[in-house]
């Protein structure tokens, strides 16, 4: 029986694409701060890392679409955060950045990771940006390594 399983680690000629979001940017920078700060704890070189600012949530599968064409990047990480309001705005921002992100995954075969925050509060957002949840930030990080070297040990 073979079992793969990917594992937390950073190698020199693995690169990682981050697109973040602008939106609610108080708490996508500490998304951006915890996925840099796990790069770093798995012995990753920030000279590895590319960033991709987008405005809104809704515009980063586009990014991580360009990104993950360029073929320089193992993994690509969309970092945003959506906050519920009055309006069913928010219903379809989520919607269309989950969608989008998946199927950016899907087309490219790269892991494309979804660490974006839906949340009904912007205190909940803070609280998964760092504080008392963690950082969706740095398990997005966990999330792309394990799958790229998942991806590496299925395809050898
Ligand atoms: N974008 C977000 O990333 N978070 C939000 O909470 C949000 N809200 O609430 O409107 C949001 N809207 C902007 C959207 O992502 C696009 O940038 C915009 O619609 C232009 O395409």
């Amino acid at each position: 029986m073979t079992t793969h399983e990917g594992r937390l680690t950073a190698p020199n000629d693995l690169k990682i694409g981050i697109a973040v979001s602008r939106f609610n940017e108080l708490v996508t920078e500490r998304l951006l701060e915890g996925a840099l700060w796990a790069w770093k704890r798995h012995g990753g070189d920030e000279a590895n890392i590319e960033i991709a600012r987008v405005p809104g949530a809704f515009e980063l599968p586009l990014a991580a679409k360009a990104m993950a064409e360029t073929g320089r990047f193992s993994a690509v990480i969309c970092l945003g955060c959506v906050i519920r309001g009055a309006t069913t705005h928010y219903d379809y921002v989520c919607g269309q950045a989950a969608s989008g992100i998946q199927s950016v995954g899907l087309q490219s075969g790269l892991p494309v990771v979804f660490g974006v925050l839906t949340t009904d509060t912007l205190e909940q957002a803070f609280e998964r940006a760092g504080s008392k949840a963690g950082n969706k930030g740095a398990e997005a990080m966990d999330v792309a390594l394990e799958m790229s070297d998942l991806l590496s040990q299925i395809k050898s």
